[in-house]
């Protein structure tokens, strides 16, 4: 694959901002995301917005962000460093939601945001309070250029059950209904296909990304990757289908090099950059 131009040494590199959680076993959330953006070549910015108890096994609990704070890191960061492009991962709350979204309206912020609306983990752990769905909807959709929600999400979200290219595109067009300027469904959890497509809507054009599905079962983290790598894209520049084509071939990568950790699932590999 062809990766993104790197920044001169001594050269401030593009700046990404991830607004999301962190993960104690290092595999998804914010660990992926930064090891994602450094790989890349562009420097990460943090807002943490609960700091998750768990492992290879999965997630024991977790501890919310004061509002504040999560508001204060936005603030912080975007005062002063500036930011090409950003994601939301994990965000536990609507209080949270609504404080994100708050602030990304009162700091004036139009750079690239890629909503992951990541509701749990792959073991099934709750991350997303199941009434904080209205403010995903309702609050963060509207600001976002892109939401990234796989086939679980897209049923929480828009009532969809997504078995077929029919129903993805039905899915899709609800999505982008609710305002974010694209919608990508993610077709990566229909099991029983040998691909794994994914589907891009502006409210016009359709857009598929096919490849073929990489049979792992150490993807922790591939949501957030894919997410990551693709506002990377945006930072630089690229076009909406283009930054979707970009992450797509940046998480396939990273999932023929995922490696098993612990006794449960393994997370995807962006370490593999280092031996190409
Ligand atoms: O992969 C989704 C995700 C995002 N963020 C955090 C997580 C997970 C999955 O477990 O723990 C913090």
């Amino acid at each position: 694959m062809t990766f993104l131009p790197l920044p001169p040494p001594g050269e401030a590199p593009l700046r990404v901002m991830t607004i999301a959680g962190s993960d104690s076993g290092g595999g998804a959330g914010i660990q992926a995301d930064m090891r994602t953006f450094a790989l890349l070549g562009l420097h990460g910015l943090v807002a943490v917005t609960a700091v998750t108890v768990q492992n290879s096994v999965g997630v024991r609990g977790f501890h919310e962000m004061p509002l504040d704070i999560v508001a204060g890191q936005i603030e912080a960061v975007a005062s002063d460093i500036g930011l090409q492009a950003a994601k939301t991962g994990m965000l536990a709350s609507s209080a949270i939601i609504e404080t994100i979204a708050d602030t990304w309206v009162a700091q004036g912020l139009t750079a690239p945001l890629v909503v992951d609306p990541v509701c749990a983990s792959m073991h099934g752990d709750p991350l997303l309070h199941p009434s904080a769905l209205d403010a995903l909807r309702d609050k963060l959709f509207p600001l976002a250029t892109l939401v990234t929600p796989n086939l679980d999400e897209v049923r929480l979200l828009v009532g969809v059950d997504v078995v077929d290219e029919e129903t993805q595109r039905e899915a899709a067009r609800k999505l982008h209904g609710l305002g974010p300027r694209w919608a990508l469904v993610k077709g990566g959890h229909l099991r029983s296909s040998s691909h794994s497509p994914d589907l891009l809507f502006d409210g016009t054009d359709f857009h598929e990304f096919d490849t073929t599905r990489i049979d792992t079962g150490h993807d922790h983290g591939a949501g957030d990757t894919l997410a990551a790598a693709t506002a990377c894209a945006l930072a630089h520049g690229y076009s909406v289908p283009d930054a979707v084509a970009f992450g797509k071939s940046w998480v396939t990568e990273c999932l023929r090099a995922a490696y098993p950790l612990g006794h449960g699932h393994g997370p995807v590999n962006a370490l593999f950059r280092l031996s190409t």
